[in-house]
């Protein structure tokens, strides 16, 4: 068997489409948003030009307003639905019309604080920063207009953890609009059993038909929108991103207080998702003010962005072991005492390889070491006992979804490094 270091190179390699790579052959074959960053950090660990060409590429698909999409259509192709035809955005190249977990500030730092070639990477983040700036504009523009600080998600897809029992009541109150006959094409790649449901799926659509309507504009889809929730993950990811295009700007000597007040408005918006009876983050439902009672993998991402204090810190800490009690791998999807956890079915239950690896770097920055290790040595034991797949079945390790997985390789590649 080739080494695993060989192997996950080798699928970075496979899933290259000439600049991007894609998420996995014949169930994602488009460039997607988040996964194209931990990408970046993978191909970085053996050919460094190679990391800012993909995010060379990404950036074709940012919108004149700054919203970088969650997916970007470069070659057509009939695979996956909906595509661009049902997105309809008039993108060049075509993309979706909505956005994804906002982690490429923090990717570009990393990439520039591992560069072995500073000069390339230096040039490479100078060019990126203006463009970095405008998707965070438009993220605390159109996403947080009254400035709260907390950024709202329109889309389950946007939140990256689309299936989510999380989203399950927010998403029942959209209305299912008249849909032409369609033909989801995910089933045929994965089984059904670890999918979204089929009513999931008219709902994400029905969402997709109002923003087409509305053409998309960041105002209407604000206001009339009937899913719009601060998803404790997106607005970590966001604050801590927030952090790393701080540290870029005064790397660069760039104007610093628009973020420094972002950051600050984030940080007081994050109170209101903190329960301190339970000490635990939680979701918040905009349009109703109702805290959203499932706990996910997602109420950990704060410490990877340094809200929690040390004691709220300890807290989440108290939740993780008690999930440890339940399952044999962490970081499941789910709270696994939820009635919702279900342990194979997409996002809610299974283990993902890159959400461990933001949690791990949260706990290491809170002093949670071992368990931060822990995190780590479960994910090796994963992929090295059930191969490169999209996500994992927290109690027995079986590899779930699509195969030889591009962010699976790539944090496989970049992990070790950081111990
Ligand atoms: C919709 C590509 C993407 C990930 C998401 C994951 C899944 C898409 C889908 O796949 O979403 O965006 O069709 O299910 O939920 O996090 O970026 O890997």
């Amino acid at each position: 068997m080739k080494a695993i270091r060989q192997q996950a190179a080798d699928i970075l390699r496979a899933n290259d489409r000439g600049g991007f790579t894609i998420p996995a052959a014949g169930l994602y074959p488009y460039q997607w948003l988040w996964d194209s960053c931990f990408c970046a950090l993978g191909w970085a660990t053996f050919d460094e030009k190679r990391a800012w060409e993909e995010l060379s590429w990404l950036f074709k698909g940012q919108w004149p307003d700054g919203m970088l999409a969650h997916i970007i259509f470069h070659h057509p192709d009939p695979s996956y639905f909906p595509g661009p035809e049902v997105w309809a955005t008039h993108h060049d190249p075509p993309t979706s019309g909505i956005t994804q977990p906002p982690v490429v500030a923090t990717i570009v730092r990393q990439l520039l604080e591992r560069a072995c070639d500073r000069t390339l990477a230096q040039d490479h983040a100078r060019q990126l920063y203006p463009k970095l700036l405008a998707f965070h504009r438009w993220l605390h523009g159109a996403r947080d207009p009254e400035h709260t600080g907390l950024v709202a998600v329109l889309h389950p897809w946007e939140t990256g953890m689309d299936n989510s029992p999380a989203w399950d009541t927010t998403l029942e109150q959209v209305p299912i609009v008249q849909l032409p006959p369609y033909q989801r094409k995910d089933t045929s790649h994965v089984a059904e059993t670890q999918r979204p449901r089929p009513k999931d799926y008219d709902r994400y659509l029905s969402l997709v038909v109002g923003y087409r309507e509305r053409g998309y504009e960041p105002e209407a889809l604000y206001r009339e929108t009937s899913f719009k929730v601060a998803d404790v993950g997106f607005c970590a990811l966001l604050q801590r991103a927030d952090e790393d295009l701080l540290a870029l700007a005064q790397m660069f000597g760039e104007p610093s207080a628009e973020i420094e007040g972002w950051l600050d408005r984030g940080r007081k918006g994050f109170r209101k998702l903190w329960d301190d009876h339970s000490g635990i983050y939680r979701s918040l439902n905009l349009s109703t003010g109702e805290s959203i009672p499932v706990i996910t993998s997602a109420s950990f991402l704060p410490l990877f962005a340094g809200l929690p204090s040390a004691e709220e810190a300890q807290r989440l800490v108290e939740h993780l072991g008690h999930w440890g009690d339940e399952v044999r791998y962490l970081v499941p999807s789910t709270d696994p005492a939820d009635p919702h956890f279900e342990p194979e079915r997409y996002w809610r239950g299974p283990v993902w390889v890159q959400v461990n690896w933001l949690i791990a770097q949260g706990l290491k920055r809170y002093g949670y070491a071992a368990l931060a290790g822990r995190l780590r040595e479960d994910i090796f034991e994963l992929v090295e006992g059930s191969g490169f797949h999209e996500y994992y079945h927290p109690v027995t390790g079986e590899g779930l979804g699509g195969r030889a997985f591009s962010w699976t390789a790539a944090l496989l590649l970049a992990w070790p490094g950081e111990g």
